[in-house]
């Protein structure tokens, strides 16, 4: 193990998720932050989503107010850096095995005053692989708390069915319809908080989302990128336009793919429009559909 003892290897493969408080040095936070302010900032010369920055209906160059910085692998060296050298990769050998694929990322920063909700969802749909051995490893960069829509994980969601993240119209929506979520257990939800530094690791399976940020002044940036065990691939185009897609971050390309026989149900391919975010499908701007 590089970081992780048995045990919390264990609560992973058993509940599909961790919590790590404060895992992630100063410097790195220190790092990471000043590229964050950079975005912010970057920000203040758009007032709609364009194709790094996806930003709330009200926001305005006086105003920011950010859902997500797309791509921050590609935005700023800090980044890549972090992602393909620091400590996600030794936490994702430790979960996924030796040889390990960067899928992609995103700096969600769920901006103060009510900043956008992440309904309930699973990550695998948006983005299929040959198999199930693909998580999400998260970071906050400044302390989260209760009232700032943390992330929260349903545990052991991992281990059960994958959902339908279509409306009824055939849309994609990208969360799990009403009528299934509320038969989900949710009061069971562990909501992940911490000071800065505190990472998250959630399985591709679980199911996951967050409340909007109900803090006054306070965003709640969450950097996130995804990693495959280098063996399960991406079955569809990758959603992203990045120049680290697929890269391998530990180990080696492998001989052979690994394929689980239960095949993931499909996004849209999509042909006129690139892919926005989660933010965009889930709040009815996502037009595309099964056909
Ligand atoms: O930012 C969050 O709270 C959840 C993020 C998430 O689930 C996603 O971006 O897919």
């Amino acid at each position: 193990m590089n970081v992780l003892n048995p045990d919390q290897q264990q609560f992973y493969h058993e509940h599909g998720y961790l919590g790590l408080p404060g895992l992630v040095s100063a410097d790195w936070l220190e790092r990471l932050n000043a590229a964050a302010e950079r975005a912010v900032d970057d920000s203040r010369e758009t007032s709609e989503t364009n194709a790094w920055l996806d930003v709330e209906d009200d926001h305005s160059p006086d105003n920011p107010r950010l859902r997500r910085l797309m791509k921050p692998q590609d935005y700023d060296p800090v980044f890549w850096e972090f992602a393909s050298q620091g400590p996600f990769v030794d936490l994702a050998e430790d979960l996924l095995g030796p040889n390990i694929r960067f899928h992609h990322g995103k700096l969600n920063f769920k901006w103060s005053g009510g900043g956008a909700e992440v309904k309930w969802h699973q990550d695998i749909p948006f983005w299929p692989h040959t198999s199930y051995n693909v998580l999400t490893l998260g970071v906050a960069l400044d302390a989260i708390d209760d009232v700032m829509g943390p992330m929260g994980i349903l545990p052991g969601s991992h281990k059960g069915p994958i959902y339908d993240h279509y409306a009824e119209d055939g849309h994609w929506q990208g969360y799990i319809r009403a009528t299934e979520s509320a038969e989900l257990a949710l009061d069971s939800v562990d909501y992940l908080q911490g000071p800065a530094g505190t990472v998250t690791i959630h399985h591709c399976r679980a199911v996951h989302g967050s409340r909007p940020n109900a803090h006054p002044s306070r965003p709640r940036p969450l950097l996130l990128f995804a990693y495959s065990n280098a063996a399960s691939l991406p079955i569809m185009p990758y959603n992203q336009d990045s120049a680290h897609n697929g890269a391998i971050v530990r180990g080696r390309h492998p001989d052979f793919p690994e394929i689980d026989p239960e095949p993931c149900p499909l996004p849209p391919m999509r042909t006129s429009g690139p892919y926005r975010s989660i933010f965009a499908s889930q709040q009815g701007e996502d037009t595309a559909t099964r056909t």
